[in-house]
């Protein structure tokens, strides 16, 4: 490889030394990670840095803190851990990394080049393991090329449709003792990472002929709906997707990953569709007849029963991933491209054609749309004096008295989809929440991910009682490094979401779902682990603990809420049934609306 200089002549590096150098010259701030023996020597060149390092108290909350970083900056996270256990304990987060899209970079000690294949200890077949949850993965087997796998690492995580990429780093190959693990260094330039990787050129320019065909499809449409997916966050498209929306007045849909993405105040948006969404949400799209899909892959949970889902709508479909396109539904127009990138061509288009003024008339579809936001809005009913707390209204006081730029990250389960519901989200970037894998656990380090790449800002996570008590250690950390994170536990005393379909399907026949309101004793542990605990009990006190835990900003605080167990998640699409079939709560007649 004809490799670019960039130091002295004569600037021998070792193996462990490039590898901090070539994150520093990529950018990074801060590393989330944990040493063991097969990555000990790059531990030691990090001690002269000024990236810097969060020690983790799992290598789980590693890999989440480094996706929470980049949901939030924008910038890929990047977390560092150990060989063997280590790697496996970041499975979950790669995955759902991958699953979500994420730029995260992954390196993994691995055990010296000589003793691979051997059941070394703490030996295991990461690439192997990894393959299948990474957009890419790479051993490394000679220190030289420690620069250039970096690069490519960076490039193809941030680039095309982003995601997770894995590094594993055998130990002699940045042990400075071996001879081997020096070597001249250098920097590959654009073009030389551009060349090393010969198959990978991702399309982020749309075709200018299917562009055209959209736009005509748009301005013929009455009944259009603008479904917009996590991906538009991902190309930076939120302005770009209200100044569509704008211009040809069409409503919007924001998926669970596109929270935020389009303002909740704005007269266009619906809200999020899908199992749990808004009932206009779910019924625009299912009687839409043309569905602008842009940066979202048409999930389960967003389709219900595919062959029910939408039946009258065309779809055009954007997306920066050929494979998106006809996975789920055929596309009568798709469209390979950054969805910023073709969002502002196709309003070019539109405006060739006219728009705004060529714009069919759709009063009646908004006659529709304002007549069902009217008859099924958002609703819960609020406790009588001495009741367990509504979870709702404890995100209505969080949502009404936390700044309106408040970063949210949720754990998985009921907690998580009141919380997309009764936020208003009106900026992008403002939401952290496992979409696609689901990972109970995941508020807490993405949380302090978040806080850290963006320690200006308010950040609050909402967890409930079963995912605090997967990552619940990772305060520890954000005590340790003061990363104040604010923590609101809903604690319905059970794995709430679980028991809301054993008692829809089940015939409440719960099994294995009760946590019990007491065990642990959350405001102990809290303390415990070095932040303030506050246990809330009746509505009265929700305001002012919200007040007082916006108010600290030296530590993290755990606010403990006392919720209703037998409060639901409604609407509901019960799984695998049509969208059509969709289940309102009992305070708009409790049944198949
Ligand atoms: C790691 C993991 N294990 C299991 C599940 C299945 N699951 C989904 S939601 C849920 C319950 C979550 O309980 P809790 O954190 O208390 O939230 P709640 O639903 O009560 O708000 C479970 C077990 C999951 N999503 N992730
Ligand atoms: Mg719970």
């Amino acid at each position: 490889m004809e490799a670019h200089r960039t130091g002295p002549p004569g600037d021998r590096i070792n193996g462990g030394q490039a590898l901090i150098r070539a994150l520093e010259l990529e950018g990074v701030e801060v590393i989330f990670g944990l040493p063991g023996g097969a990555i000990l020597p790059v531990y030691d060149p990090i001690i002269d840095s000024p990236i810097r390092h969060v020690l983790v108290r799992h290598e789980q909350g590693a890999g989440h803190m480094a996706e929470g970083y980049a949901q939030a900056t924008g910038r890929p996270g990047v977390a560092m851990v150990t060989s063997g256990p280590a790697a496996t304990n970041i499975v979950t987060p790669l995955c759902d990394a991958y699953m979500d899209s994420i730029p995260m970079v992954c390196i993994t000690g691995q055990v010296a080049t000589t003793a691979i294949g051997t059941d070394a200890f703490q030996e295991c077949d990461t690439v192997g393991i990894t393959r299948s949850v990474t957009k890419h993965n790479e051993l490394v087997t000679r220190a030289e090329d420690i620069p250039m796998a970096i690069r490519q690492a960076f490039h193809i995580a941030t680039t095309g449709r982003p995601g997770p990429v894995l590094v594993d780093i055998p130990k002699d190959t940045v042990d400075p003792k071996n001879p081997g693990a020096w070597f001249e260094w250098y920097w590959p330039t654009d073009e030389e990472v551009a060349a090393s990787l010969p198959g990978y050129r991702p399309t982020t320019k749309g075709h200018p002929k299917q562009i055209r065909e959209a736009a005509e499809m748009i301005s013929q449409s009455v009944r259009p709906v603008i479904y917009a997916g996590g991906g538009i966050l991902k190309a930076r498209g939120a302005e770009a997707l209200r100044e569509l929306a704008e211009l040809v007045d069409i409503h919007v849909v924001t998926t669970l990953m596109a929270r935020g993405a389009f303002p909740d105040d704005h007269e266009l948006a619906l809200g999020m569709p899908g199992m749990h969404g808004t009932y206009t949400a779910v019924t625009a799209m299912q009687q839409a007849d043309l569905l602008i899909a842009l940066g979202s892959r048409f999930d389960d949970r967003v389709t219900g029963k595919v062959s029910a889902f939408a039946p009258d709508a065309k779809i055009i479909h954007v997306d920066i991933d050929p494979a998106e396109l006809g996975k789920v539904r055929r596309p009568d127009v798709p469209i390979v491209g950054d969805s910023r990138q073709v969002i502002e061509e196709l309003i070019k288009s539109l405006k060739d054609l006219g728009a705004p003024d060529n714009q069919p008339d759709r009063s009646a579809w908004k006659q529709t749309i304002s007549g069902w936001q009217e008859t099924f809005p958002l609703t819960y009913t609020q406790s009588e004096p001495g009741d367990l707390l509504k979870p709702q209204y404890v995100l209505e006081q969080l949502r009404d008295l936390s700044p309106p730029d408040t970063i949210l990250a949720t754990g998985v389960g009921q907690h998580q989809m009141w919380a997309s519901q009764y936020w208003n989200f009106r900026f992008p970037y403002t939401w952290i929440c496992s979409g696609g894998l689901g990972t109970m656990g995941f508020s807490i380090p993405a949380a302090i991910g978040a806080k850290a790449g963006m320690p200006d800002r308010t950040v609050w996570a909402v967890d409930g009682d079963g995912c605090f008590q997967m990552t619940a250690q990772e305060l520890v950390t954000a005590a340790t490094e003061r990363i104040p994170v604010k923590i609101a536990i809903l604690n319905n005393a059970y794995l709430g979401m679980v028991r809301q379909w054993q008692e829809m399907f089940y015939e409440e026949r719960y099994s294995e779902v009760y946590l019990s309101p007491d065990l642990p004793d959350y405001v102990m542990w809290a303390e415990a682990m070095g932040c303030v605990g506050i246990r809330v009990e009746s509505p009265e006190e929700v305001a002012p603990a919200i007040e007082k835990a916006n108010s600290i900003n030296d530590r993290p605080v755990v606010l403990e809420f006392r919720t209703d167990a037998s409060e639901k998640v409604f609407p509901m699409v019960p799984s695998g049934m049509s969208n059509d079939d969709i289940v309102v709560g009992p305070e708009q007649g409790a049944g198949a609306a």
